[in-house]
């Protein structure tokens, strides 16, 4: 069965890579990424300068997931420029996540980038985790404007990291402006953020930043990441990819997320969990189900799903 996946112009060798956030924040992490059947590397996301992020405990694991407030930590966006040309040796495409904390932080780092080895950038428009800074995803205007600088800035493709939506409308809008931009892809979907999960015994919130607040991650967000890699698949022009990822721990679930559209999938919390051997295990799984079913290829079951009227 061939497994490729696809980003832009980019042919992956499976369907499967990590997601921006777990385990890729230093070059060890990048390294031991490289070395795994992960189609690519993918970046923690990036700022300008190097942050901590926020207080622990910031990620605790949930029965069916997590919830985490990380509060970008990562080693500022140069460290990431000068590991680079070591990540590429590797031999597989490098995915760049940058996460600026203003328009002028990303045209920096999206300027430095696109003159990079890099091959692919994703900017992130929806971290939910930064005091006092809102998701840019859930701000049509700010992301017009974001795209109008954003995509003069190189030929290098670049995709952005969008946060999920829960209404038809906000769909309709925000696919509708991403058209007008010359974009490779777009990946579905970050957090849920702003979650809450109380521990009764002990009476308190599990996670410290932001009074408890964070991103619900897992089992529990893979509906929303469904129905957004969907309604974005019907309402994007084909030269735009859409990138799969929420809840994706097994073969199935990445055989849902390909039904539903998607070009690739990432993994974050179940890599998070088990480490680089779920990119072998997911990648076998999905082949078994495809061969089972009788599907040759990503190509013949992608955007497949069928309803029932
Ligand atoms: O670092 C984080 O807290 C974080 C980021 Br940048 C993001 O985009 N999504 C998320 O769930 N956590």
């Amino acid at each position: 069965v061939d497994l490729r996946g696809q980003i832009g112009p980019i042919t992956l060798s499976s369907y499967l890579f990590n997601a921006s956030g777990p385990r890729c924040t230093t070059e060890q992490e990048l390294i031991k990424l490289g070395r795994s059947r992960s189609a690519a590397v993918m970046t923690k996301s990036c700022t300008l300068a190097p942050r901590a992020g926020n207080a622990e405990p910031r990620y605790r694991a949930l029965p069916l997931g997590a919830i985490q407030s990380m509060g970008l930590p990562n080693l500022g966006y140069q460290a990431y420029l000068e590991m680079l040309p070591r990540l590429k040796q590797v031999g597989k495409p490098v995915v760049i996540s940058i996460s600026g904390l203003s328009l002028a932080d990303n045209t920096t780092m999206v300027s430095a980038f696109m003159a990079s080895s890099a091959d692919l950038l994703e900017i992130n428009f929806s971290c939910p985790n930064i005091e006092g800074k809102p998701q840019l995803g859930y701000d049509l205007t700010q992301t017009r404007q974001a795209l109008d600088t954003l995509c003069t800035l190189g030929d290098k493709p670049i995709g952005l990291k969008l946060p999920p939506y829960f209404d038809m409308a906000h769909f309709d809008a925000m696919a509708d402006l991403l058209q007008q931009y010359p974009i490779a892809f777009v990946t579905c979907v970050n957090s849920v953020g702003n979650t809450l999960v109380i521990d009764p015994e002990t009476e308190t919130a599990m996670i410290r930043p932001k009074g408890g607040f964070g991103g619900l991650c897992g089992d529990y967000i893979k509906p929303i990441g469904l129905a957004n890699v969907r309604a974005f698949r019907q309402r994007l022009p084909q030269r735009i990819d859409v990138i799969g990822v929420g809840g994706i721990k097994t073969g199935t679930d990445a055989f849902e997320y390909l039904l539903a559209g998607a070009s690739a999938v990432q993994i974050a919390t179940c890599y998070e969990e088990e480490g680089t051997s779920c990119f072998d295990r997911i990648e076998r799984e999905l082949g078994q189900l495809l061969q089972r079913k009788g599907y040759a290829s990503i190509a013949q079951a992608k955007g497949q799903l069928k309803t029932l009227d």
